[in-house]
């Protein structure tokens, strides 16, 4: 299999080792097919172990992507009023010119921070992903984006109380006696993980989900916990009571490798099977069973999705889980303890890429969650923001009060720039587009944060039209505004140079040429069947151990530097209890709120599609099949709601229009409609985003997506009538 770089005009077939470019914990190695410069298959490579030669059905149509005729291929100026798609085609030349004129201009009048970022993950690696923009923005002093979408609750939670550690490979779950899935939908977004946990029941595990929703996980397993949204911290707590009480802990690993374990016994006391049944809708007794199997099974693992941070508590629902491997003793063996995100295996040199040295400490920092308000005078913003620059996001649809994203995307004094590959909603309502490669026609080289591999893509084919790489996008804004720094005319080789610290011990054996070479690499880790990362503790805490009374809880709350342009000088360092606790749903059952709004609405992912990307696409749409919201028979009845009835959710914040799907498998209490269908697309240009809260969970300004309650009314058909 030969790794290359540029097709030449003489090889008319040829293979290019590539990698999924998008945010899933899966990141497949892929393999490229080209003839003459055009690319004709994509598929998963097989040589590659976790992924082993398998896509997904999102990324095995990608060329559908690639090629779609709705791709934006050049720079565009808005010629119509915001939102009227009406654009003409502009020069790059033109384009960036306009850019930075209108950049000097507003910080002339009103300074730098009247301009702000606002970006995620639509390409994760380390080039062309979260952190391509940071430098330049950095240096302009513009707003610092706080960008908590995704695990920023969990990732602080997580580091109070073990450290940055990878935790369990994913690989030895086969080694797993006991898998506890919780609020993590594998089957549909990580889907290479699925035939780890599946050889593992053959060699006799049990596996349980716990998810308000039967899911294609949870039908897979051999038992679903139905959960209320945003109780789980009850749960988890109760679990570590009934743990505790009935004497199942691992004495001695808890000794060695722990701290705080005589408080945390005194705390949990209040927390019983009775207290958390009432709170979480889940019976006693399979509370009760949970635990003691949980704990007896050993080595037992838990697999967390991102999901559970969602809600007011989910930041101590994550201390409390992280600390249950450590008082069953789950780590001794591999197969046992917690899987979160490996990220922190990798020796990624984000300094390299975040530029923090660029920021002027005490620039403003404002979080994408409250871009909305930002917009429309709802934060005392002074400066007010004058421009927004968005790349590798769609935040109409992504981000939470979507109805002031809108308001406040229509304001005229708004300059409006967005790098896309395709017209989003949000690019909608630039005042100037700007064409962005796919990932094979860039180069990049990923981490995982679902496994220990490493994974190299060599562009595959020449950019299409005149679309560029974030990497270049950005070379070309920093001379237009003269920054002179070196880091703004690295190639993409010397940034592939600079991607990791090469000599660290989990690079040992990968260097650049054979990752190139190969495509794939695991990280210097011994092999998954004898893995046990802390089974002799070694915990990258302050300590060394499980810190279940946390020091640096202690210190106050805190958002990982990845999450904010690496920014350290922010932290709210609102202070913390040490010890994990309990907090209920913001928008809990009991609050005057739920009066009026009873439901719950969750928003989760697409299976078809990855956040909001491929909701464009017709192949995509057709396996998703149109929006819908799942509603359960009960509920469903007293509001004389019929199965595919249209319907209108709402609450305080906003309103959208689906059609029901009455659906046993959703709990009483709880409506579902899936994150990533496009507003457009929509019956009356409104998606879930409408109704999420700006409201940050309690640890690392994590969203609160799940917290969100709702009400549901049928109404008659705008498109039938
Ligand atoms: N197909 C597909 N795959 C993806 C993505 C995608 O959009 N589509 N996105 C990728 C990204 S960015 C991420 S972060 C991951 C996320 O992957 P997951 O963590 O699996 O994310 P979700 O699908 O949002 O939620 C998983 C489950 O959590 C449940 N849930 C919601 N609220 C609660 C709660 O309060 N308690 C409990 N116990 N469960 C709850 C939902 O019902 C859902 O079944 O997936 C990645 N993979
Ligand atoms: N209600 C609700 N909201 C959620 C969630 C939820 O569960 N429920 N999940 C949250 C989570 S976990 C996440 S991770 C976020 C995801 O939020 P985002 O990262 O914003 O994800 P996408 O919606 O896929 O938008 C990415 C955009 O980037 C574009 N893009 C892709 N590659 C490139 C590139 O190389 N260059 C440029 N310039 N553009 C590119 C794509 O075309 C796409 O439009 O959403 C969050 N929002
Ligand atoms: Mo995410």
């Amino acid at each position: 299999m030969t790794a290359t770089v540029e097709p030449t005009s003489e090889q008319t077939s040829l293979t290019v080792l590539a990698a999924c470019p998008h945010d899933c914990p899966d990141t497949c190695a892929m393999v490229v097919t080209v003839e003459d410069g055009v690319a004709t298959e994509v598929r998963g490579n097989r040589e590659m172990p976790y992924t082993d030669g398998g896509l997904c059905v999102k990324v095995d149509n990608y060329l559908d992507r690639v090629y779609s005729p709705e791709r934006v291929l050049h720079p565009m100026r808005r010629v119509g009023p915001k939102g009227s798609g009406q654009f003409e085609r502009i020069s790059w030349e033109d384009a960036i010119a306009e850019i930075a004129d209108r950049y000097r201009t507003i910080i002339a009048e009103d300074g730098p921070e009247a301009i702000m970022p606002c970006n995620y993950l639509g390409t994760q690696g380390i080039l062309q992903g979260l952190n391509v923009g940071d430098p330049f923005f950095n240096k302009l002093g513009a707003t610092v984006a706080e960008r908590t979408y995704c695990d920023s609750g969990a990732c602080t939670a997580y580091v109070m109380t073990m450290g940055d550690t990878a935790g369990v490979d994913p690989e030895s779950f086969v080694h797993s006696r006991f898998i506890l899935i919780w609020a993590a939908n594998i089957m549909s977004t990580n889907l290479h993980l699925w035939p780890y946990v599946a050889e593992a029941r053959k060699r006799g595990a049990k596996v349980v989900v716990v998810d308000p929703v039967r899911t294609r996980t949870a039908n897979a397993a051999d038992q679903h916990i139905a959960i209320r949204p945003g109780t789980d911290g009850a749960l988890a707590m109760a679990l570590m009571h009934v743990i505790i009480t009935e004497g199942l802990t691992d004495e001695a690993y808890v000794a060695e490798h722990t701290v705080g374990f005589e408080e945390l016994s005194e705390r949990v006391q209040q927390y019983t099977p009775e207290w958390a049944s009432e709170e979480t809708g889940v019976p006693v007794e399979v509370i009760r069973t949970l635990a003691r199997e949980y704990a007896t099974s050993q080595p037992s693992v838990i697999r967390i999705g991102v999901a559970v941070e969602r809600h007011a508590g989910g930041g101590q629902t994550v201390r409390a889980l992280a600390c249950l491997p450590a008082l069953v003793g789950a780590w001794r063996n591999p197969g046992g303890g917690i899987l979160q995100l490996p990220l922190w295996a990798f020796p990624v040199n984000w300094p390299a890429f975040m530029h923090p040295e660029l920021q002027t400490p005490g620039t403003r920092v404002v979080n994408l969650f409250q871009l909305g308000e930002a917009l429309t005078g709802g934060l005392e913003l002074d400066p007010p923001l004058k421009s927004l620059f968005v790349y590798n996001s769609n935040p109409v649809v992504v981000c939470p009060d979507q109805d002031r994203m809108i308001a406040g995307l229509m304001r005229e004094d708004l300059f409006t720039v967005v790098s896309e590959q395709f017209m989003t909603d949000t690019a909608d309502y630039a005042d100037i587009v700007l064409p962005a490669t796919t990932q094979l026609e860039q180069t990049d080289v990923n981490f995982s944060w679902g496994h220990l591999y490493v994974t190299y893509n060599h562009q595959a084919i020449e950019a299409l039209g005149e679309a560029v790489p974030n990497t270049e996008l950005f070379r070309r804004l920093a001379a237009a505004m003269g920054f002179e720094e070196p880091c703004f005319r690295r190639t993409d080789e010397e940034m592939v140079a600079e991607a990791f610290d090469w000599s660290a011990p989990a690079m040992a054996g990968i260097t650049i040429e054979s990752l190139q070479e190969r495509g794939w690499q695991r990280l210097n880790v011994p092999p998954a069947d004898e893995y046990a990362p802390h089974a002799e503790g070694g915990f990258p805490t302050p300590s060394g151990k499980v810190e279940f009374v946390s020091s640096v809880a202690a210190g106050g709350n805190f958002v990982v530097p990845l999450f904010r342009q690496g920014s350290n000088d922010h932290q709210s360092g609102a202070p913390v209890d040490p010890l994990p606790h309990y907090i209920g749903p913001n928008e809990g059952r009991d609050s005057e709120l739920a009066a009026r709004f009873p439901l719950n609405l969750l928003s989760p992912k697409a299976h078809a599609f990855i956040n909001s990307s491929y909701g464009n696409l017709a192949r995509h749409r057709r396996v998703q099949k149109e929006p819908v919201l799942l509603i359960n028979p009960e509920d469903a009845g007293e509001r004389d709601i019929e199965d595919g009835a249209t319907v209108r959710v709402f609450n305080d914040r906003g309103a959208f229009t689906v059609r029901a799907k009455v659906d046993a498998s959703v709990m009483p209490g709880v409506t579902v409609s899936s994150l990533g269908h496009w507003r457009k697309h929509s019956i009356d240009l409104a998606t879930p985003a409408s109704l999420n809260p700006t409201a940050f969970a309690d640890l690392g300004n994590a969203p609160t997506f799940s917290d969100t309650l709702v009400e549901v009314e049928t109404v008659a058909d705008a498109r039938e009538a």
